[in-house]
């Protein structure tokens, strides 16, 4: 059975997840534990990047290589177009979620989280910003296990997509490399102008390309999770952020057709993984199994 090594909440693992569902192809998910599990994908793929995907004795490293991978050796329900102007525009609007929205995405959710308590909340429902301290100070002895990986979703989440826990980005105001306030302003406006690009595409038309999904609808609405999280139970997120996002985007009816492709596609495209529990509300730790 295919494997793929990803984090649940890593929006390019999320990209992968919505494909091999697409097609059809049943997988295995192994969470990668942050740091000590990256030591041994590093060793199994050669660099430590989730999503990795492992075929029999392939190992394909990186979202693009994988939906292309996938593509070549799963030809059912294709993702890219043949034809020379929807290949062209779905090759170019994968490129553009994956190097523009994804990262950009990352930057307002960081500043979203820095700059509004509500949104912060959503993180952590039932911790005082004091808890939420300790909590994060007692991350690395919780991290150190053996047989079982013990973690924290939310804290991890945030060490793998910036660098830091939320302790660091509270107690720094967001000023860790990249995510100063002018950054999170810049992100905002161009992301402003992305949703607004979506929405008009999508007015008339079921999908971004062509009259079924394509890499593009994939890869746009997976790069674009941190700006809103889905609703959709098919996304392992903490309950409390479910439908919770940037505010000023994830709640502006300006981009609401948006969205609701984005709904759309989760409804029709994703599949429910019954396999894996949902993770805590509060942050506390969760086992996770490493086979
Ligand atoms: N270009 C890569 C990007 C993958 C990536 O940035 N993965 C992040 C999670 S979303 C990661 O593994 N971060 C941990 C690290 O860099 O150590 C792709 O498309 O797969």
């Amino acid at each position: 059975m295919l494997e793929l090594y990803q984090f649940e909440l890593s929006h390019y693992s999320e990209k992968v997840r919505f494909i091999l569902d697409y097609k059809g192809l049943p997988y295995r998910k192994v969470e990668v534990t942050p740091g000590i599990g990256q030591i041994d994908l590093f060793r199994m793929s050669g660099q430590r990047q989730v999503p990795v995907l492992k075929d029999e004795n392939e190992i394909i490293v990186d979202s693009t290589a994988i939906a292309l991978y996938l593509e070549e050796k799963y030809p059912e329900k294709p993702i890219i177009p043949v034809d020379p102007l929807p290949r062209a525009q779905t090759l170019i609007l994968e490129e553009w979620a994956d190097t523009s929205i994804g990262l950009k995405a990352r930057t307002a959710m960081i500043g979203a989280f820095n700059q509004d308590p509500e949104f912060r909340k959503a993180f952590f429902p039932n911790r005082t910003p004091q808890q939420l301290q300790s909590l994060v100070d007692e991350l690395p002895e919780n991290v150190r296990g053996v047989g079982n990986m013990v973690a924290s979703s939310v804290p991890s989440f945030f060490k793998n997509i910036v660098g830091a826990v939320p302790g660091d980005l509270l107690s720094i105001g967001g000023t860790v490399a990249g995510f100063g306030s002018e950054a999170v302003k810049a992100a905002m406006d161009d992301l402003g102008r992305d949703l607004e690009a979506l929405s008009l595409i999508l007015v008339d038309k079921p999908f971004l390309v062509a009259d079924h999904p394509t890499l593009a609808d994939f890869a746009v609405a997976a790069l674009s999770m941190y700006i809103k999280f889905p609703a959709s139970p098919t996304l392992n997120v903490p309950l409390s952020l479910k439908g919770k996002g940037v505010p000023g985007l994830a709640d502006n009816p300006k981009y609401e057709t948006f969205f609701q492709w984005r709904d759309d596609l989760y409804l029709n495209h994703r599949k429910i993984d019954e396999t894996v529990p949902p993770p805590p509300v509060d942050g506390s730790p969760q086992k996770i199994s490493i086979d």
